[in-house]
């Protein structure tokens, strides 16, 4: 068998995705991976079609590690988001393609079920304690058991994970990124007062974790996992930059919080020392953004041994392939921990459908061959590229801050 065409398809169905798809000499078989880099779509999509794709057409799918380790050790260039973007892209194409011939869904070429279904969870937020209490109460009636809580911190304009309430925030200029400003202070004082007031109103049972964005300090993310820790929090997400990792061990001296990283590492070697030195609970790459599945699996794989789960990233800015992805492997894994999940629009189902379903608070892996993904050309074609970025934060002052 041999790869014939590789497309590259960028369609914006509501959000920009970057689809490929990779087409075979065996009649009416193809695969279909998700490329997408919030942001940065086009640079991954000039990627694939001037750089990458040349180099797989007459390669023979069925060889997926040697096609990976040939693109990202045999072609010098390495590593970052968008060639990890790159490469994810085609190797879940690489994965559906082998799934399809063998008649197989995914999960069971990486090893068979060894449960059912992924524990999933959603997201909650608003613009004061009540308002995110009522938003928790809302996702655990549709039956979510984890759920992630964000609240608006007052004197900071705009929140990360809250609808923008502030008139100014999400003002854009000819599609430039908005603007949110953020400062440690107030945010410190608000999340733990946050959680006590939804222990206080939603009990014990519901699990219930925060998303810090890579914004803290060390010694600000040590006091913050601290003070929450009375509230027993699923983890806490992000609470460091990624470049921190080292950091991650004072955190760790003061508190028993759980703690989360990686929708911003790139591959396996950064995730190694976290998980080595057992400085997290959770590990949640982007499969989408590490080089798919052939990588997440040697990461799941190393993660195993230390007692490390996953907890892969799954927003709405990647599309329903990797998604797809996620709960194959989360099926088929001995060390899956929790599934961060989206209901995508009607449109998105429209144009890319294959979505894993969710039902009673968990995600079902698709039973179809491979990835059981699509992408209809013919409507992504009704959806052409459009220019976005996230937002930008910067401190009061004035000085930029991360994300
Ligand atoms: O593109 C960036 C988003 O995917 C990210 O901000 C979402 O942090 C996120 C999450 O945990 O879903
Ligand atoms: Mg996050």
């Amino acid at each position: 068998m041999k790869i014939t065409e590789v497309r590259v398809i960028v369609t914006c169905p509501g959000r920009n995705y970057v689809v490929v798809k990779i087409m075979t000499d065996e009649p009416g078989l193809y695969g279909v991976g998700d490329a997408t880099l919030n942001g940065r779509e086009l640079a991954v999509a000039e990627a694939l079609e001037k750089h990458l794709a040349p180099l797989l057409i007459g390669r023979d799918p069925e060889r997926i590690e040697d096609i990976w380790q040939y693109i990202f050790r045999g072609t010098y260039w390495r590593g970052g988001p968008v060639l990890m973007t790159a490469l994810a892209g085609i190797d879940l194409a690489l994965w559906d393609i082998k799934g399809k011939r063998a008649g197989l869904p995914l999960y069971s070429l990486l090893g068979g079920k060894t449960r059912e279904c992924a524990l999933c969870y959603t997201h909650a937020g608003g613009k004061d304690f009540v308002a995110v209490e009522d938003a928790v109460r809302g996702k655990m009636e549709r039956g979510f058991k984890v759920v992630r809580a964000q609240v608006a911190v007052p004197g900071n304009r705009g929140t990360y994970g809250v609808e923008m309430q502030d008139p100014r925030v999400g003002v854009v200029e000819e599609a430039l990124p908005a603007l949110e400003i953020w400062e440690p202070a107030p945010y410190l004082r608000t999340i733990p007062r946050l959680f006590a007031h939804l222990r206080d109103k939603l009990g014990d049972e519901v699990e219930l974790f925060h998303d810090v964005h890579e914004r803290l300090t060390p010694i600000q993310a040590a006091r913050l996992a601290r003070e929450v820790e009375p509230f027993h929090l699923f983890f806490l997400e992000d609470p460091l930059r990624p470049e921190h990792k080292e950091s991650l061990r004072l955190v760790r001296q003061h508190s028993v919080t759980p703690l989360a990283m990686g929708e911003l590492y790139h591959s396996r070697y950064e995730c190694l020392p976290v998980i080595t030195e057992q400085l997290i609970d959770f590990i949640r790459c982007d499969i989408a953004h590490i080089g798919g599945i052939t990588e997440a699996r040697k990461i799941a794989a190393i993660a195993e041994p230390y007692g490390v789960l996953t907890a892969w990233h799954g927003p709405g800015d990647i599309a329903p392939m990797t998604h797809s992805a996620n709960v194959h492997l989360d099926v088929a894994i001995p060390n899956f921990g929790v599934q961060e999940m989206v209901f995508f629009p009607e449109v998105v189902q429209e144009v890319l459908p294959g979505a894993p379903a969710y039902r009673d608070g968990a995600l079902w892996p698709n039973e179809a061959p491979g990835l059981g993904c699509d992408i209809n050309e013919e409507a992504a074609k009704k959806y052409p590229y459009q220019r976005a970025y996230l937002p930008t934060v910067r401190r009061a002052d004035g000085s930029v801050h991360d994300w």
